[in-house]
């Protein structure tokens, strides 16, 4: 997957020299190189591995809270033992020469903040703001970091400190409406840019997915980075082919 002499298109290049408003809009593919799977991957993919309806919905956590809530665990603690890699670290460089930039991410890893990226916005939640089933009160985790992490651990999930209902990953399920904060922010920065970078998502899942397509219809360029083909790549000014380690820091030189 490495591809070292890749090279960035001079409009592509001039487009970000010339852009006022920057959106990154990420996903699961931006975090691959972290150590974090990806969920769509054939062979490496969340989803080849576990069934979705059978973790990532309401009706799953209310069925199996433990193995849901153990899932989550599991995850939560990859993401403990990860680092940012070269795509988050590029991504964070790059909003210090932008005028306006933001990171509009589906993941629910905190890599971006971590690498330095002080705007971004969280669409599908995150792994480590659990809230109660219930009131919606924000929860802490009962230790630290979950200890000896497997993969198929049922762990029960804490009582809400408040009503006593179980407490839940701070994730947007599917089925589930987005933060609408979240939602209106990412909306109003897509209309207003002028270069939305799309990196490592699939493109698939609404409504996150209409926001390359609000700012093709702005007058935004829009530049794709992936090692394969999605969705977008009919209407992209630019599709870039490769690992976002490997490319997102070329866009810097
Ligand atoms: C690399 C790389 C490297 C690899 N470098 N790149 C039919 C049509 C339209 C919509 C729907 C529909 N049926 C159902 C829906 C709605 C549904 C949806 O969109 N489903 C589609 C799958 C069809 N959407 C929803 O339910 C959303 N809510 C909603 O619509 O609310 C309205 C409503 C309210 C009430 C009732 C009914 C409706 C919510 C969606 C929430 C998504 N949640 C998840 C799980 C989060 C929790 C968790 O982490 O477990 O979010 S699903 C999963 O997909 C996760 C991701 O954020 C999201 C997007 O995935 P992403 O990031 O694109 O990852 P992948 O794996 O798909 O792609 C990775 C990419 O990286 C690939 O392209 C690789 O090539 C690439 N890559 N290595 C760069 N090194
Ligand atoms: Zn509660």
């Amino acid at each position: 997957m490495k591809n070292p002499h890749h090279d960035i298109p001079a409009t592509l290049a001039s487009a970000l020299q010339e852009a006022r408003r920057v959106v990154v809009f990420t996903g699961a593919g931006v975090s691959a190189e972290s150590g974090i799977a990806t969920f769509r991957d054939a062979l490496t993919g969340l989803w080849s591995r576990f069934d979705a309806q059978a973790l990532a919905t309401p009706e799953a956590f209310r069925s199996h809270p433990d193995i849901v809530w153990g899932w989550y665990e599991w995850r939560r603690a990859q993401v403990l033992r990860a680092a940012p890699n070269a795509a988050h670290r590029a991504i964070a460089e790059l909003e210090r020469r932008v005028p306006e930039l933001i990171v509009v991410t589906q993941n629910v890893d905190d890599l971006h903040e971590r690498a330095g990226s002080a705007h971004v916005v969280h669409l599908h939640g995150s792994l480590h703001a659990p809230r109660c089933s219930s009131c919606g009160t924000p929860q802490p985790f009962p230790e630290g970091a979950p200890s000896e992490p497997e993969e198929g651990r049922r762990i029960a999930p804490p009582a809400c400190a408040r009503c006593g209902a179980p407490v839940r990953p701070g994730v947007v399920w599917f089925g589930e409406s987005l933060p609408a904060d979240a939602w209106n922010t990412a909306i109003r920065a897509a209309e207003r840019c002028d270069l939305l970078l799309s990196i490592g998502t699939s493109a698939l899942v609404y409504p996150a997915a209409e926001l390359p397509q609000r700012a093709l219809a702005a007058g935004a360029v829009v530049a794709q980075i992936n090692p394969a083909a999605t969705p977008l790549d009919a209407r992209a000014h630019h599709n870039l082919r490769g690992a976002a380690a490997d490319i997102v820091p070329e866009l810097l030189a």
